[in-house]
C-alpha cells in the first residue's frame, strides 16, 4: 500500500507540499489540473510542470485526479467522438510524464452532492453532511449556490463553474437517458480509451457515486457491487479498475465495504482506494466521521485489513477529513485531519504487518 495526500497546486490550496512531506509515510501526491474544462486535451508541459514541482520536494506524482469526462460522452450524444479523442490525447500526454492511474468519474451532472459543507459536529469541528429532506426540497441551482458560498474561497473538485453553468441544458438532455443508457455509455468511452491507457500502462480507476443513489432524478451507476462488477467487465482489462472509495459506497448501509475491497483487491482491480468513513443516521442521513471506527459507522480496520489479506500494492488517500483545530481550509481538505487519518491507517497497516511477519516466523520455526 502506497499512501498520498491530495494536492490541488500551490495556487489553490491551503496545505503545502512541505506540510505533506513531514506527514509519516508519505509516498505522494494525487494531482490535477483543475482549471482545464472537461474535454480539453491536458498540455504536456503543464503535466511535466506539475510533475516537477512535486518531484522537487521528494515527493511522487503517480496519480491524477480527476481527468473529467465531457457531458457529451455520458450523455451519448454525436459530438462525443471528439471528445473521446482528446480524452485519449490526455492519457498519452499523462503516460509521458509518467502517471499510472487516472481517476475519473461517471455521475451525470453533478460530482459529489452534499447539503452542508460545514456541519458542526459536538466536539465543535465541521464536516461535510447530506440531508435528504434538504436535498430533496432544494432547487438545484439554489444548491450550487449555497456550496459555492460555504467553499471558504477555494474552488470545488466537481463543482468546476463550467460545467455548472451548463445545467439547465444538462437536465433537459438527461431528461430520458436510463440507467441502461448510461451503462452503454460507459462501455463506449471505455472500449476507446481502455486500449490506449492499456498500451501506455495506465489504469484507469472509475470513482463510486457520491453519494450511490440517484439524485435530482438523474440516472447513477457507479452505486454497489453488482454493477461495479458489471463496469470492470464492460471490458476486461487490467486498466479498466476503480478508485474504491469507502466514504461514498458506504453511505449506502448495504453495501458490504470489506466484501466489496476484498473481492475487487483480489481480482486486481483497485489500483487507488480512497478510505474515510460515515456516521449513517437511521433516516439515511450521513455526516462524514473521522476514520476512526468507533466514530463511524463503516469498519474501518475490517477495510483495511481485506486490502491486507489480499497483498494490496495500490495507492491510497485518506479522502476527506473534518475541519478542526481552528483551520481555514478547502471543505474536507484540511490537513490536520486527513494526516490523522492516515496515522490511523498506518497503524491499522503495521499491526497486521507485524502480526503477518510473526506468523511467518512461527511457521518457519516450526519448519527447522
Ligand atoms: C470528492 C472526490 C471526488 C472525486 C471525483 C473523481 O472529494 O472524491 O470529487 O475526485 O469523483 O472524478
Amino acid at each position: 500500500m502506497k499512501m498520498t495526500f491530495r494536492w490541488f497546486g500551490s495556487q489553490d490550496d491551503s496545505v503545502t507540499l512541505d506540510q505533506i512531506k513531514q506527514i509519516p509515510g508519505m509516498d505522494g501526491i494525487v494531482g490535477g489540473l483543475h482549471d482545464i474544462a472537461a474535454g480539453e486535451v491536458w498540455p504536456l508541459e503543464r503535466i511535466l510542470d506539475l510533475k516537477k514541482e512535486v518531484h522537487a520536494k521528494g515527493l511522487n506524482l503517480d496519480i491524477i485526479e480527476s481527468v473529467n469526462v465531457h457531458e457529451d460522452i455520458k450523455l451519448g450524444l454525436p459530438t462525443r467522438d471528439h471528445y473521446i479523442e482528446n480524452y485519449q490525447q490526455t492519457i498519452r500526454h499523462l503516460a509521458q510524464a509518467g502517471i499510472k492511474v487516472i481517476c475519473y468519474n461517471f455521475m451525470p451532472v453533478f460530482d459529489w452532492i452534499r447539503s452542508d459543507l460545514a456541519k458542526v459536529l459536538p466536539d465543535g469541528s465541521t464536516v461535510l453532511a447530506y440531508e435528504k429532506e434538504k436535498i430533496e426540497r432544494v432547487d438545484p441551482e439554489v444548491l450550487i449556490k449555497n456550496v459555492e458560498n460555504s467553499a471558504n474561497g477555494f474552488s470545488l473538485p466537481g463543482w468546476e463553474p463550467e460545467r455548472i453553468r451548463k445545467i439547465k441544458r444538462a437536465f433537459e438532455l438527461y431528461k430520458d437517458v436510463t440507467e441502461e443508457d448510461l451503462f452503454e455509455h460507459l462501455q463506449y468511452f471505455l472500449e476507446k480509451v481502455i486500449p490506449v491507457a492499456e498500451e501506455h500502462d495506465i489504469k484507469m480507476a472509475i470513482h463510486p457515486d457520491d453519494p450511490p443513489w440517484s439524485i435530482f432524478g438523474l440516472p447513477r451507476i457507479v452505486t454497489n457491487f453488482q454493477n461495479l462488477k458489471r463496469i470492470v467487465n464492460l471490458v476486461d482489462s487490467p486498466s479498466n479498475g476503480l478508485t474504491l472509495c469507502s466514504g461514498s459506497l458506504g453511505a449506502n448501509p448495504n453495501n458490504d465495504i470489506p466484501a466489496i475491497m476484498r473481492y475487487f483487491s483480489s481480482i486486481n482491480r483497485i489500483p487507488f482506494a480512497h478510505i474515510r468513513n460515515v456516521k449513517i443516521e437511521e433516516n439515511g442521513d450521513f455526516t462524514e466521521s473521522s476514520h476512526r471506527s468507533s466514530d463511524g459507522s463503516l469498519d474501518i480496520y475490517e477495510i483495511v485489513k481485506a486490502l491486507h489479506d489480499t497483498n494490496f500494492k495500490g495507492y491510497v488517500r485518506p479522502d476527506h477529513g473534518r475541519m478542526i483545530w481552528g483551520e481555514q481550509a478547502r471543505p474536507g481538505y484540511g490537513l490536520y485531519d486527513r494526516a490523522l487519518g492516515i496515522m490511523y491507517l498506518l497503524g491499522i497497516w503495521d499491526s497486521l504487518e507485524k502480526v503477518k511477519a510473526q506468523k511467518n516466523k512461527k511457521r518457519g520455526t516450526l519448519y527447522l
